[in-house]
């Protein structure tokens, strides 16, 4: 590293002193904590990110965000140059970057790292990075942090793209490495666009039909989704969509608000209540990349019948796998190879999901929690649908299949468009495009499930009747040392400590439909714990038990 590198480096450490004590780590989903602790790692997820952007030599995002966490609260995160996750490879030396105690320290870390990876520090080649932040009121300052971290590398451009959702900076990154127009309006004319082509390709005798309201009804979180949302809206003329909570009412951002709440606690969010009863209404998270459904029951109630990630998932597999078997009809003598469709879950699905995906005929895999482990499952598959329980997931369409379906939509368009075959060629096309191929985005999922329910001619009662869940209890339990847990089989089976995942078995097997496993969370310090059964009295009882024995292998008071 020449003199001025290593003079920017020490200029820039010396801007953001670390905050005394505090340890912070990459985890499932970037650095998050209270916003007034994060200027030195935002700074220093900025030379990161430059350094990433050299090492690939593409276009390299950063996120600042805390997704569903108090207001208060912010984070960042970074898209590598597919729009998806960072590189896992990456992430350890995020941590060392992130905590660095001295000057000598960091540019000590950085020679190592950049002699390790054969990055070359000339300052000649081009280093780009796109920085986007949600609406929290902390972003500004951290923004500013990060590009001066960015900028801390020799020839390195901050480019700034203002107040985003985290799956618009990850569409942007993507479209940018792969030569295309990536502004906010291309991502909506995009969406909108792809979103009117599925609308004109509805079958005419489902275009009207009773029971299904015209509008959908959105929580915002009071975060940047509901402002996006109205945005993307304003361009589509045949669906009404409702936004509440948009955060400019003077409404806290996930404060009683948002997906992360109506699907952990099951409850209506703040500005919903008995007037809404029975029509559709949908819950994004704070940063936009998550979404569920939901039903508001008749007066009386404050629960509400949720529709969670695994029904959204059941819906677009229901879906492709139809428009697939217009094409497995259709196109035999086109030398058309069977697309293969996968669909990825984790254990947090439900087993009523899987039981019906399975029934469905396809093939239901299982990853770890978090969105990285997902996606790269899902890439597998010509078309790969993943998607958490909790509402985070998209459809990846491989380049191959998309390939041949532009070809057959070029052919298409010179020809007939009549059959259900062509229909499906040009269908999945208008998928591929409108379901965001970087990441889960709550936006391009909502118009998804619109579209769908409409080709469909369903409501969002009858989208909810395709299954019923199976009663479920999640718990945590506080530990000594949640890393002592370690886990296999997609988190299914404990296999330290000794004997946990024994007595677990021993315990399950008294419940009918009986299904449980235990996991260290990747947010929190905690254990977490999940169980399934026939009734909710046996699937309360099931968790307690669980963490019961969780407690006495690893609770402090455990030898
Ligand atoms: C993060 C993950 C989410 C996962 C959750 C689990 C991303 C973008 N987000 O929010 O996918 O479901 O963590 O949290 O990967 P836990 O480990 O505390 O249960
Ligand atoms: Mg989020």
């Amino acid at each position: 590293m020449n003199e001025e590198q290593q003079s920017l480096l020490l200029k820039s450490y010396s801007r953001f002193l670390p905050t005394q004590g505090v340890k912070l780590s990459y985890g499932t989903a970037g650095f998050r904590a209270d916003a007034s602790l994060l200027p030195s790692t935002l700074c220093r997820v900025g030379i990161l990110a430059a350094l990433r952007s050299l090492k690939t030599t593409s276009v390299i995002g950063l996120m600042i965000t805390a997704s569903h966490n108090k207001v208060s609260d912010n984070g960042v995160k970074i898209a590598d140059p597919s729009g998806g996750m960072l590189s896992q490879h990456w992430e350890p030396f995020a941590d060392a970057l992130a905590n660095a105690p001295s000057p000598q320290h960091l540019l000590m870390l950085i020679n190592e790292f950049v002699e390790k990876e054969g990055i070359s520090m000339d300052g000649v080649r081009p280093v780009e990075v796109l920085l986007g932040r949600d609406t929290r009121p902390s972003g500004d300052a951290l923004l500013h942090a990060a590009t001066l971290g960015v900028t801390s590398i020799v020839g390195a451009v901050a480019t700034d793209m203002g107040i985003l959702t985290t799956p618009q900076l990850h569409w942007m990154v993507r479209a940018r490495n792969k030569g295309l127009r990536a502004s906010e309006q291309d991502y909506f004319d995009q969406l909108s666009s792809s979103f009117r082509c599925l609308m004109g390709l509805i079958p005419t005798e489902k275009r009207k039909f009773d029971g299904m309201d015209e509008k959908v009804v959105v929580d915002g979180a009071n975060g940047v989704g509901g402002v996006k949302l109205k945005d993307l809206g304003k361009l589509l003329n045949a669906l009404v969509i409702e936004v509440r909570n948009s955060g400019e009412d003077g409404g806290v951002l996930n404060d009683g608000v948002g997906a992360d709440y109506v699907q952990k606690e099951k409850v209506l969010p703040y500005s919903f209540g008995s007037k809404d009863a029975g029509i559709r209404c949908a819950s994004l998270d704070g940063d936009a990349d998550r979404l569920v459904y939901f039903i508001v029951p008749p007066e009386g109630s404050s629960k509400i019948d949720l529709v969670d990630g695994d029904k959204i998932l059941s819906l677009f597999a229901l879906f492709i796998r139809e428009q697939l078997s217009f094409l497995n009809e259709k196109e035999d003598e086109k030398n058309y190879q069977q697309a293969r469709l996968g669909v990825v879950q984790t254990a947090y699905a439900n087993g009523a999901s899987t039981n019906y995906l399975k029934q469905l005929g396809l093939e239901v895999n299982f990853t770890p929690t978090g969105v990285k482990y997902l996606h790269e499952k899902a890439a597998e598959f010509d078309i790969g649908i993943y998607f958490e329980a909790n509402g985070h997931g998209t459809v990846l369409f491989s380049e191959s299949f998309i390939g041949w379906l532009e070809a057959r939509n070029n052919e298409i368009s010179s020809g007939s468009k009549d059959s259900e075959g062509e229909k499906a060629v040009m269908r999945l096309l208008a998928v591929s495009k409108l379901i965001n191929q970087a990441v889960g985005d709550a936006l391009s999922g909502l118009l998804l499930v619109e579209v769908i329910l409409q080709h469909m001619g369903w409501s969002i009662h009858r989208w909810n009747e395709l299954y019923h869940d199976l009663p479920s209890r999640q718990l945590k339990v506080k530990v000594a040392d949640r890393t002592a847990v370690i886990t296999t089989n997609a988190e299914t089976v404990v296999v330290s400590p000794p004997g946990l995942q024994e007595a677990i078995n021993a315990e399950t097997a008294k419940y009918p439909q009986g299904r449980c496993f235990v996991r260290p969370s990747g947010t929190e310090d905690v254990v977490r714990v999940y169980a399934e059964a026939s009734t909710q009295e046996a699937a309360d009882t099931l968790a307690n038990c669980v963490a019961k024995l969780v407690d006495q292998f690893l609770g402090f008071n455990s030898s």
